[in-house]
């Protein structure tokens, strides 16, 4: 008698097996949002041979461990002779804790699932060599992509110390962030769908900071705070740039700063300074760029440097326009509401005068060079993706993969 095939699990080994544990790995990588960074987010799940879980872990960065370890440690002797399945390579160097590799092979783990090399050039692809060299099964690359997603951030910075940026737009259909300015009786005016407001504090609560300009704090006085409810082991930093320090002592921000507001500025009003330090405001001034500007490629690099991995930022016209010419964009997520604000109303993307038009009508510096770009006139996006998000429509395009092309197999 043989079980009806529709009843019968698929096979130890089997690639849809492979797949159902890595998702349930990539399920408990998800649970380090706000707590592993500036760790990666990593899930593990240990399997018996009889197709058993035995063992699952995950990283939080204050609790130190890696996800290989805790899940080991659940599964005591079990691990022996199991099938590890890891979203992210184990790590093969000493840094806070041990190498992953090595307690795997010592446990006696059979075979190790890895859904992506870790682009941290301390470890890419040594992790992957020594457990073969241990004379361990290897597969590299079951569920490569949503693996990669997970870890934008982190893949960003450990390579290149920069934060990966997220440029959040809340826009109408006609391509508008707000009504005309000075219109009487403006009170907060909401564009998108509730849904979509969800959806942003999701992505708050998965950033490490959230940038704005001094525009829109003096337009709208928001908190930009993550109030997802979600645990995070670091306050959301909330970064606002403002050159000439018009930032009100009144403003929101201001008055619940809490070690996590940072003014970023050119202004060398040490009178101004000293006032908003005075208020538990972080001000960190910058040598002025073009035009006596504000360096924004300089502001993301002190982010870096502050182990910001994922920035998000919320900005007006100005800001976005610049960002995007300036090639600081690394994934846009754009929520379309059906609502038309006319063309008095502000464009999403906007340049302050002739030299920020002519800047951002130079396709050539928003992407990196291995995007496809079809004779400066467009950039394709291939990596996009569309959602319904209540009556809004959400796509968030990639402009700037992290991750190294070849993956290490
Ligand atoms: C893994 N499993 O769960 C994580 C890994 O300073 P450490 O010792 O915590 O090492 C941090 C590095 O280890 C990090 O940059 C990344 O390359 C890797 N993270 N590796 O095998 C994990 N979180
Ligand atoms: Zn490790």
């Amino acid at each position: 008698m043989h079980p009806p095939n529709e009843t019968a699990a698929p096979p130890p080994g089997s690639h849809s097996r492979d797949l159902h544990w890595m998702e349930r790995a990539l399920e408990l990588a998800r649970m380090g949002t706000a707590l592993a960074s500036p760790n990666p987010r990593v899930g593990c799940v240990l399997v018996s041979p009889d197709g058993r879980c035995v063992g699952e872990g995950w990283h939080s960065y204050d609790q130190r461990d890696h996800a290989e370890i805790v899940a080991l440690r659940a599964a005591g002797e079990q691990a022996r002779g199991a099938t590890a399945y890891v979203t992210l390579e184990p790590c093969s160097h000493t840094g806070r804790t041990g190498p992953c590799a090595l307690a795997l092979q010592h446990a006696g783990v059979a075979r190790v699932v890895v859904a992506t090399e870790d682009p941290n050039p301390r470890v890419a692809g040594n992790g992957l060599r020594m457990l073969r060299e241990a004379g361990i099964a290897v597969d590299c690359g079951t569920g490569l992509h949503a693996a990669r997603r997970l870890n934008e951030g982190f893949a960003r910075w450990i390579q290149t110390g920069m934060p990966f940026v997220t440029q959040k737009v809340a826009l109408s259909l006609d391509g508008r962030i707000a009504p005309q300015p000075g219109l009487p009786g403006q009170g907060p005016f909401w564009i998108t769908s509730e849904e979509s407001r969800f959806t942003v504090q999701q992505m708050r609560h998965a950033a490490d900071a959230v940038l704005t300009g001094i525009g829109t704090i003096l337009a709208d006085d928001p908190l930009l705070t993550d109030r997802s409810g979600a645990p995070r082991r670091r306050n959301l930093l909330r970064v606002i740039l403002d050159s000439t320090l018009r930032l009100p002592l009144a403003a929101q921000v201001v008055q619940s700063a809490d070690g996590d507001l940072v003014v970023c500025t050119v202004s060398q009003d040490e009178e101004r300074v000293a006032l908003l330090r005075g208020l538990g405001v972080e001000v960190q001034q910058f040598s002025p760029g073009v035009h006596g500007r504000l360096p924004l490629a300089s502001v993301l690099e002190w982010l870096g440097q502050r182990q910001i991995l994922d920035v998000m930022t919320e900005c007006g016209s100005h800001l976005n326009g610049a960002l995007l010419a300036q090639g600081l964009v690394d994934r846009c997520t754009c929520f379309v509401a059906p609502v038309i604000l006319g063309a008095h109303a502000l464009p999403a993307w906007g340049a302050r005068d002739a030299a920020d038009a002519a800047a951002a009508g130079n396709l050539s510096g928003m992407v990196s060079p291995n995007t496809p770009t079809e004779a400066s006139e467009s950039i394709q996006l291939p990596q996009a993706r569309w959602s319904a998000s209540g009556p809004d429509a959400c796509c968030s395009a990639l402009l700037r993969d992290p991750w190294p092309a070849e993956p290490v197999d």
